[in-house]
């Protein structure tokens, strides 16, 4: 490649902020990469009560037409039913078929000797589950009576298991956990759990991958009391979502925490956070799960060297601990946060 063209989707709320942010830092990686070009695409809440759609035809065929990548920033969906609107971000890892969500959740240790002590993947299932969204409501004998379709297909969990079982043998403890709660959903759960377990059968790849199994409920309590038991955790939709939230308060804040939504032939960097509308417009959003998004996308594209250099100035930047925003303690702003890693690039 001679140019890398990056879609860029800020979308709503602090998306706004961080996403500039990771695109000033793509920018100071010069020759490291190919030279960034990038598009401004709509997504989002704004754009919706805008132009009366939340996903722009236009953002997802220029998407799959122009781009080799995207930056997504966060959306700020309304908790009630708005009659036309959908999430853009769970319609675009659909309409891309970015079937896993990737996120590392990495605490880094006050100085460089010490060994972090959380050190895990969340790789979550990310186009079925809850969030099929066949939702319904009829009026039963017992008043109003709401169902929803939790769809698990074989398809799905295989290739999220061999996504996981991939990044696994790829690490140095290369262990593979698998969250379920196949005691109670059987079926469905039942259906994900065999699927990934098979994973090396069917490939015969993998054995020197070990794997252990957790329910979901005792694994946040596991998560909690000692994380350093994970290595690599795959999980279906709604379990991966909440467990990584989870994992990242382990690491001080949601604001660290990068993700890619990655298929076969797309990958999205995305920060875990949402649009934080309790700090929008302030300036004190944290940049750096954008920029370790941008890392992470780049690392996935096979550009390692510029991966790696975002990743070190940022991890240079927090633990000086002299530049960092309120959720991690500080007193600092989003630019200074910027100002801060761009210096160490
Ligand atoms: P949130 O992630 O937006 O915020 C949770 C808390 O973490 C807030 O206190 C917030 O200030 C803080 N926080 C998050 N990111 C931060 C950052 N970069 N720097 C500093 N602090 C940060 O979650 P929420 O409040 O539950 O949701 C707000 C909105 O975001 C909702 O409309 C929700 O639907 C949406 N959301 C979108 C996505 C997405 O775009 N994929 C994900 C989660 C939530
Ligand atoms: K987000
Ligand atoms: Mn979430």
């Amino acid at each position: 490649r001679s140019s890398l063209k990056i879609g860029l989707i800020p979308a709503d709320g602090i998306g706004k902020e961080v996403i500039p942010a990771a695109r000033q830092a793509i920018v100071a990686l010069g020759s490291d990469i190919p030279k960034p070009e990038f598009i401004n695409l709509h997504a989002g809440w704004e754009t919706f009560t805008r132009t009366g759609v939340a996903l722009p035809h236009e953002t997802v065929e220029i998407l799959k037409s122009e781009c080799d990548c995207a930056l997504f920033g966060s959306v700020s969906s309304p908790s009630r039913k708005v009659t036309g609107y959908s999430s853009p971000i769970v319609q675009l890892r659909k309409e891309l078929d970015l079937y896993a969500n990737v996120r590392p959740v990495v605490s880094v240790a006050p100085n460089a000797g010490e060994q972090p002590a959380v050190d895990l993947i969340v790789v979550r299932e990310n186009t079925e589950c809850l969030y099929v969204k066949q939702e319904q409501q009829i009026d039963g004998p017992n008043g109003k009576e709401a169902r929803a379709t939790r769809l698990i297909t074989e398809r799905a969990s295989r290739r999220i298991g061999q996504m996981a079982f991939e990044l696994a043998a790829a690490r140095s403890r290369k262990h593979l956990t698998i969250i379920h709660k196949s005691n109670v959903l059987s079926i469905t759960d039942g259906l994900f759990r065999e699927t990934v377990r098979g994973v090396p059968a069917l490939t015969g790849k993998y054995s020197d991958v070990t794997i252990a199994e957790q329910l979901v409920d005792s694994a946040v309590y596991r998560l909690f009391r000692e994380p350093e038991v994970f290595d690599v955790m795959v999980a279906p939709n709604l379990y991966g979502d909440i467990i990584s939230d989870a994992a990242a308060a382990l690491v001080g804040s949601l604001g660290l925490i990068p993700s890619i939504n990655a298929g076969d032939d797309f990958v999205m960097g995305e920060p875990v956070h949402g649009s934080a509308p309790d700090i929008e417009g302030k300036g004190i959003a944290n940049p750096i799960a954008s920029i370790r998004s941008a890392a992470l996308m780049l690392r996935h594209l096979g550009y390692t060297k510029g991966a790696d250099r975002l990743d070190v100035a940022v991890d240079q930047v927090i633990r000086e601990g002299r530049y960092l925003t309120p959720d991690l303690k500080g007193t600092s702003t989003t630019q200074e946060v910027l100002d801060a890693v761009l210096g160490k690039l």
